[in-house]
């Protein structure tokens, strides 16, 4: 192993790195992407670990969103990573990529309120810190549906989604995972915590940047006592209005958070640079190196990098690692395209989610 592995200097998007307890052959990470294709229980078979296992180059793969519990679940087809199907599935997907050399690690999801009863056990309202409905819809297996105002989480209803997030991580291991992400961001359960748009509370969970923050640490805590820290790495999106929210001094929010975030010594925090999928200019003056800065480990940036802006932020140390995601739905060979500057295919914006190979395992590498 040569000695730059270890560095946080590193020269470029080729170079090895050391991620927590695992060494990646490069710094070019597939950031997790939802394609709802693993049907209605939730179960990953064939099919996933083809794409996954195609895409397998990449120094880390980081699985869609997968659902910790069936409360979890808020898009109809999406993984879980909760029962014993979903773990021998999954199973499939980790066996297929390590054997082609790569390293995948399961994004944990809950979508709080992001959610609808026809998709919930029981029918139930979806979960929240706070009884607000959000102006967004639901992908159920029905097609889009309104969202209705949730049901706000009790103290105790708290403590047993903490404890679905301490199975889904043993599961994730129990499945061959190399890790695990929690995923912090997009306005689902754990954002909804976090900014104030989406949490009125009155007791410990609410009013203050301390007591908003408090469920993302009990859930890194919860985590890292399935599996040590050097295992886990988180995901956040402070900018982000997606799925309907916001917080009124986001800054502050955030640094608090990172700060916070840094007694774990997590394996990396990656973090979604403006608004998801959308611009990376910030309006409000908010300012993410500071973030990059206050973090203590490996920041891997993510949304709407190409080769160049990647290159270009590891160059000026703005990131340790970059993230790609849609260059990866239609060019599973990325690294490869990178590595001889050829021309990426773009994608077909028809069959992101749901369906079956077509638009998904079909994507030609280059011979
Ligand atoms: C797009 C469509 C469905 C889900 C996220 C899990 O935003 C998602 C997601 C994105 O993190």
């Amino acid at each position: 192993m040569t000695a730059h592995v270890f560095s946080s200097t590193p020269s470029d998007l080729f170079s090895p790195v050391q991620l927590g307890a695992l060494v990646l052959k490069n710094r070019i990470v597939m950031s997790p992407l939802t394609r709802s294709r693993a049907g209605s229980l939730g179960v990953p078979g064939q099919l996933n670990a083809d794409y996954y296992a195609q895409r397998a180059s990449a120094g880390l793969i980081i699985t869609e969103a997968t659902n910790i519990s069936a409360q979890a679940r808020g898009y109809a087809y999406t993984p879980g990573i909760y029962n014993e199907a979903q773990v021998a599935g999954w199973r499939q997907v980790t066996d297929a990529v390590h054997a082609q050399g790569g390293l995948i690690v399961c994004q944990l999801w809950h979508v709080g309120r992001i959610s609808h009863p026809s998709l919930q056990p029981g029918g139930e309202l979806p979960v929240a810190p706070s009884a607000i409905q959000p102006k967004a819809q639901a992908f159920t297996e029905n097609g889009l549906q309104p969202i209705p105002t949730p049901h706000a989480l009790s103290i105790d209803e708290i403590k047993s989604v903490l404890a679905d997030y301490h199975h889904a991580t043993q599961s994730a291991r129990a499945a061959g995972f190399d890790g695990v992400e929690i995923h912090a961001a997009n306005g689902y359960l754990i954002e909804q915590f976090l900014k104030d748009k989406t949490n009125q509370r009155t007791d410990m969970y609410g009013g203050s940047i301390e007591n908003r923050c408090r469920f993302l640490l009990e859930v890194v805590d919860t985590v890292i006592r399935a599996w040590d820290a050097a295992h886990v790495g988180v995901r956040l999106s402070p900018l982000s209005t997606f799925n309907d929210i916001s917080d009124s001094n986001s800054q502050a929010l955030f640094c608090y958070a990172v700060e916070q975030l840094n007694r774990f010594e997590l394996a990396y925090l990656e973090v979604v640079e403006g608004e998801t999928g959308g611009a990376r200019q910030l309006e409000n003056g908010f300012d993410l190196q500071m973030l990059r800065r206050l973090f203590k480990g490996m920041y891997i940036a993510n949304n709407g990098y190409d080769q160049r802006m990647a290159v270009e932020a590891l160059q000026h140390h703005r990131a340790d690692l970059v993230s790609f995601g849609r260059p990866f739905i239609a060019n599973p060979d990325l690294v490869k395209r990178f590595q001889i500057d050829a021309p990426l295919q773009s994608l077909d914006p028809s069959t992101l989610y749901g369906g079956d190979g077509r638009g998904y395992t079909d994507y030609p590498a280059i011979r």
